[in-house]
């Protein structure tokens, strides 16, 4: 008993340099909708983020929503198809996605981390024309790629200690336009456009393992194309690793994709030496 007590001091302690060194760092949070779990699991994740905000951290959420817009859709009856790892999204569907993302799997974070005594606000890309996408492929429907950033509003809300929680979805070059955004591509666009410190991608594998199955702790650029190339990098994690090569080129200084149902994922990836997942960054 007595030695859990110490051990929790000093983990304290032992955070005292890396909260020192992340004070005013921009930190993205990538929250799949596959990392979001039960309630008690979105609970811990959003006192993760308090914390961080706690301790002088600029946090932004983005999240996904993929299971809870399939649920929706399947009630209505709509049937979904994915494309190399993107939905294809006719009208009735893009709208079923602004819906459930920005109505209640946004709504459902921003209350999580206002119950834990942060302060959120829930937008989309289009609050402030945040994120302006462009059709990403003809066979794709309604699928967006942000082609315009405008990430001062989230600037804003750091300045008056508001956690900015974003949606996927964007807003298009013409008029009335709606675009559902892959929530990686929408992470990797908003950490680019900031410069942030660190785009942590929560998901629900613990990393980017090699040959063997064993997670690769650190990664450079150049050792993930050569994983991909050679096909180790496969399936849902190609996604990921491009985004985590685009966020890099675009000045991001670290991605980091890790597990998001370990308890406490982020915290221990910021302010402790193990870190966690894999660390991609030249
Ligand atoms: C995603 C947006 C949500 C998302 C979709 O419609 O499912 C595209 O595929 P997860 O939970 O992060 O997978 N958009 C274009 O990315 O959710």
């Amino acid at each position: 008993m007595t030695r859990d007590w110490l051990a929790t001091a000093r983990t304290l302690s032992e955070a005292l340099p890396y909260m020192q060194r992340y004070s005013g760092a921009i930190v993205v949070v990538k929250f799949g909708g596959n990392a979001m779990g039960d309630e008690a699991a979105m609970a811990e994740f959003a006192r993760d983020v308090v914390l961080m905000r706690q301790v002088g951290v600029n946090p932004v959420v983005v999240h996904g929503g993929g299971p809870m817009i399939n649920e929706m859709l399947g009630k209505l009856g709509i049937k979904s198809d994915f494309v190399r790892g993107k939905r294809v999204t006719d009208k009735a569907t893009v709208e079923v996605v602004e819906m459930v993302l920005t109505g209640l799997v946004n709504k459902r974070i921003v209350q999580a981390i206002m119950d834990e005594g942060g302060r959120a606000v829930g937008l989309s890309g289009k609050d402030d024309d945040l994120m302006v996408a462009e059709p990403d492929d003809p066979e794709l429907g309604f699928v967006g790629r942000p082609c315009e950033m405008n990430v001062q509003v989230l600037r804003d809300l750091f300045k008056a200690g508001i956690i900015p929680v974003v949606a996927p979805v964007a807003t298009g070059m013409n008029q009335n336009e709606t675009f559902n955004v892959n929530g990686d591509t929408a992470a990797g666009a908003i950490a680019g456009a900031l410069q942030a410190d660190r785009l942590l991608l929560l998901t629900d594998v613990p990393g980017v393992k090699d040959e063997t199955g064993e997670i690769v702790t650190q990664l450079s650029p150049e050792q993930v194309r050569e994983m991909i190339a050679k096909g180790v990098i496969a399936g849902g994690m190609i996604p990921k690793t491009e985004t985590a090569l685009a966020a890099l080129d675009a000045g991001v200084r670290a991605v980091v994709i890790l597990d998001g149902r370990l308890p406490n994922a982020s915290l221990l990836e910021l302010f402790t030496e193990h870190g966690a997942g894999s660390i991609i960054r030249s």
